[in-house]
């Protein structure tokens, strides 16, 4: 199968879609991830979803911020599932990233995660949990990741709260 594609408006946009790429490489899932903007590169944009096509690309990641017009114009060019990221802006915080790319119009969808890292980690695992529908190795890896995780939980410091 082809590697997980990684898109990002920006070169700015890495220090949080790294997020997504380090949980597709934790649960063994492969990816890749290139800069791709909608207002600056549109014909790359294009270009990349007609050879992501022809790829068999399983799934697309794409992280942008501001006027986040990336993931929802990729989804208009692929039937490939998109899940965006907001990236955090300076004026806004993300909160113009996320209203961008979370209000789709009818029939034209994308996976709209949180604001910021634990978005990018959190499409990292949607991804992968894409992928583990025909992969059983990967569908291993996320069981493990959630024992993992339910048990850094239940073996962690116990709550000292007062008398009622
Ligand atoms: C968006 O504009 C990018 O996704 C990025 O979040 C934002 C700022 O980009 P730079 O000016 O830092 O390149 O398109």
């Amino acid at each position: 199968m082809a590697p997980v594609l990684i898109l990002m408006g920006s070169q700015s946009d890495w220090p949080v879609m790294q997020h997504a790429a380090k949980m597709l490489k934790d649960l063994g899932v492969e990816w890749r991830a290139e800069v791709v903007s909608a207002h600056r590169t549109p014909d790359l944009l294009k270009s990349s979803m007609e050879q992501a096509e022809k790829d068999g690309v399983p799934v697309v990641i794409a992280g942008a911020g501001g006027a986040a017009h990336l993931p929802g114009m990729l989804a208009a060019y692929t039937a490939i599932p998109v899940l965006g990221v907001p990236v955090p802006s300076k004026q806004l915080k993300g909160l113009d990233s996320l209203l961008s790319i979370v209000q789709m119009p009818k029939g034209v969808a994308v996976g709209t995660l949180a604001i910021g890292q634990a978005g990018a980690a959190n499409a990292g695992l949607l991804a992968a949990q894409i992928v583990g529908t025909t992969n059983a190795k990967v569908r291993e890896s996320i069981q493990a990741f959630r024992t993992a995780q339910r048990d850094k939980v239940m073996n962690g410091p116990k709550l000292e709260l007062p008398d009622a």
